[in-house]
């Protein structure tokens, strides 16, 4: 699973990406536009209650993988740069866009449109992605169009038309997300990773004064905006482990937003977790909710999905009840499951396979 950090420039991505993975890329205005990767741990109390109790030798949590793109959103309509690359490469493959929406006022970093307003720079980055796309279209559909023309090939001529849908939605400043496509239009026109087709997450990059406000009340209407401190939450990410509860404590937060942005991610993309026990390792793996048992044996291992026989399920809050298989396997909790089960958020599985 990997996420695309984007915003205008200042805005703080490279501080929030650091925050999330941990990282120490060079922050600072006009910070050099270089693109970052780096993996974020999914944080996950399930997986440290485990290991409490195995004490494997190996602790695992899930991971997302997030990119720093700079150079997105600027907001310059039809700039020169939007040729070839309007699609930064980096994000053609991103399952989903985290949106980094600038609300802290500070001097020492001049924003680039010269004042701080979080809805009108969502609204300009929005845009941007969809003249982006709207480019990528255009420059298929002019080759397509003379190609069908000529050849009549049925696939080209279906692509064509879902590109036109595209178009048409794009043309009235609307998302590719809300073309209508069908889920094969869809899985026809992936190769060109629209970016107005991906899950947008927003996060709202208030100052240290405003992290206790709603992201309505700094102005951004959007639902399921993530309100964090870019810049707290990157000193936090440095702090030894012990002083972190001290640290948000000091700024009356629960939780840090690494986690909460991940977990948003995982909501916005439909992700669940599920675990694996035992004495060597202790791990949560993601997989899409809806995933079957022998997929989620696949993500383990594609030994483990081609010689599935059952799986062994429990839920981990019955698991952590009796506090052992054989307490759960007494009180029958612990069920055998086919490969068509579908797996749940917070499942202990044990696949029983044979190669
Ligand atoms: N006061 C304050 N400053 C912040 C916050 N987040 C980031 N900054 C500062 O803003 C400056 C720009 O942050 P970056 O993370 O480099 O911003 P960016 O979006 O990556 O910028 P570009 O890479 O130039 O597009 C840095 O000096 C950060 O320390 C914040 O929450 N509060
Ligand atoms: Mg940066």
């Amino acid at each position: 699973m990997k996420i695309g950090i984007i915003g205008l420039p200042a805005s703080g991505k490279t501080t929030l990406f650091n925050a999330l993975t941990g990282g120490a890329a060079r922050t600072g205005a006009y910070g050099g536009g270089q693109l970052h990767v780096g993996v974020a741990q999914v944080a996950d109390p399930r997986v440290d209650a485990l290991a409490a109790i195995f004490k494997p030798r190996k602790k695992t949590y899930a991971t997302v993988d997030f990119a720093d793109v700079p150079g997105l959103g600027t907001g310059e309509e039809g700039s020169a740069k939007r040729g070839a690359d309007a699609i930064p490469p980096s994000l053609q493959g991103a399952d989903a866009l985290l949106l980094v929406a600038r609300a802290f006022g500070d001097p020492g970093v001049p924003h680039p449109k010269g004042s701080v307003n979080p809805a009108r720079d969502l609204a300009g980055v929005r845009l941007d992605l969809i003249l982006r796309d709207m480019a990528v279209a255009e420059r298929r559909l002019e080759r397509l169009e003379r190609s069908v023309a000529l050849k009549k090939d049925p696939a080209e001529a279906a692509e064509l038309a879902a590109l036109k849908r595209v178009q048409a939605s794009l043309d009235e400043g609307k998302p590719v997300s809300s073309a209508g496509l069908s889920e094969e239009e869809v899985h026809r026109l992936r190769g060109f990773g629209f970016l107005s087709a991906k899950p947008l997450l927003v996060a709202v990059n208030a100052g240290e004064e405003e992290i206790a406000r709603t992201a309505a009340e700094l102005g951004v209407a959007e639902e399921g905006a993530v309100v964090l401190c870019a810049r707290l939450e990157e000193e936090l990410a440095q702090l030894p482990e012990a002083e972190k509860a001290d640290f948000l404590a000091g700024y009356g937060l629960e939780r840090p937003a690494r986690d909460r942005v991940v977990r948003a991610s995982f909501a916005l993309l439909g992700r669940i977790c599920f675990l694996t026990v035992g004495e060597d390792e202790v791990r949560s793996w993601p997989i899409r909710r809806g995933d079957t048992a022998l997929r989620a044996a696949g993500a383990i291992h594609s030994d483990l999905e081609r010689g599935f026989i059952r799986a062994e399920v429990v839920s981990c809050e019955d698991f952590m009840r009796g506090g052992s298989m054989a307490a759960a396997r007494d009180k029958g909790a612990l069920r055998l499951e086919g490969k068509d089960y579908v797996v749940k958020d917070g499942d202990i599985l044990n696949i029983r396979f044979n190669v």
